[in-house]
């Protein structure tokens, strides 16, 4: 356990990098931390700097340094975290059944999935507005270093169309649908007897705790509380009790993310609640 050398590269407000973290505080794994100014929130686009290109050539977090191996994708890195010992005995995949690769993939950014086709690539389509509320906060010159240096097309193409058009303000009413269904078929799945997804908490928890807290942030969480997702909302409520969310996810709230929610939703809720509950057939 000593001989183990850990470095993140994360940033506070970032999906993905919630997860790892998350599963490092589960673990009780030691780690050292970078934290990356993303190009969509902060002027500096750390995440396109030559030196974070060469960790990761996508220009994405989370990275993670274990020992000299270097990995990327939160999927890989949390099933590389459970195979370390740290100082609390958890196994990630305990209850893990032939469906639970699935679920993972389903819940969280996974490359090559249809945008707005499951949970975890909705939740990202739902957070455009607000994405799109913090790129318009950029300057030109911040807006130029995207178009040159982002290794990605596809995200590239959607900063630079939310900065000059605007393109983000509808985008999330075309995740409700599908949004609705896959919330009703989590209810589905949960059982009354279990704190967790499964028996015991799992990888799928983990991602299902960031997820819910995303749609926290977007002033949505009330459809988790609804009179047709009764085991979503204990779920949720359990979730939240974790060491690992105070730690792994509240910790990293700054002043920036809460001062961009204040500004954005000015105490009010969100629009797209209304018709995510109707369509989920609560009004
Ligand atoms: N499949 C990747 C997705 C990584 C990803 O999309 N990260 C986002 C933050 S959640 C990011 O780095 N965005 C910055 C950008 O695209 O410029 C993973 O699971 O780690």
């Amino acid at each position: 356990m000593s001989s183990l050398d850990i470095k993140l590269y994360h940033a506070n407000w970032s999906l993905c990098s919630q997860m790892v973290r998350v599963a490092l505080y589960e673990k009780g794994l030691q780690f050292k931390e970078k934290h990356i100014k993303l190009c969509d929130q902060y002027p500096e686009g750390e995440n396109l700097s030559k030196s974070f290109l060469k960790l990761n050539p996508l220009g994405t977090v989370p990275v993670i340094n274990i020992n000299g191996n270097i990995i990327h994708d939160s999927a890989k890195i949390i099933s590389e975290l459970d195979k370390l010992q740290g100082s609390i005995d958890i196994s990630l995949y305990e209850s893990a059944d032939e469906k639970t690769e699935s679920w993972i993939k389903d819940t969280t950014i996974t490359e090559g999935v249809e945008f707005a086709s499951t949970i975890g690539t909705i939740l990202p389509v739902f957070s455009a507005p607000l994405i799109q509320f913090m790129i318009k906060k950029l300057s030109v010159k911040s807006i130029v270093k995207i178009l040159l240096k982002h290794p990605r097309r596809d995200r590239k193409m959607i900063f630079l169309s939310m900065y000059f058009f605007g393109i983000a303000s509808n985008m999330p009413k075309i995740g409700i649908k599908n949004f609705a269904k896959e919330l009703l078929s989590i209810e589905d799945c949960l059982t009354a007897g279990n704190e967790f997804f499964y028996e015991s908490f799992s990888h799928v928890d983990i991602n299902m705790m960031c997820l819910f807290q995303r749609l926290k942030d977007l002033q949505l969480d009330e459809c988790l509380k609804t009179n047709r997702t009764p085991l979503i909302k204990k779920y949720w409520e359990k979730l939240r009790e974790r060491d690992s969310y105070k730690k792994g996810i509240l910790n990293y709230y700054t002043e920036k993310e809460f001062q961009i929610i204040k500004e954005f939703y000015n105490n009010k809720s969100s629009i797209f609640l209304k018709p995510i509950l109707e369509k989920m057939e609560i009004r």
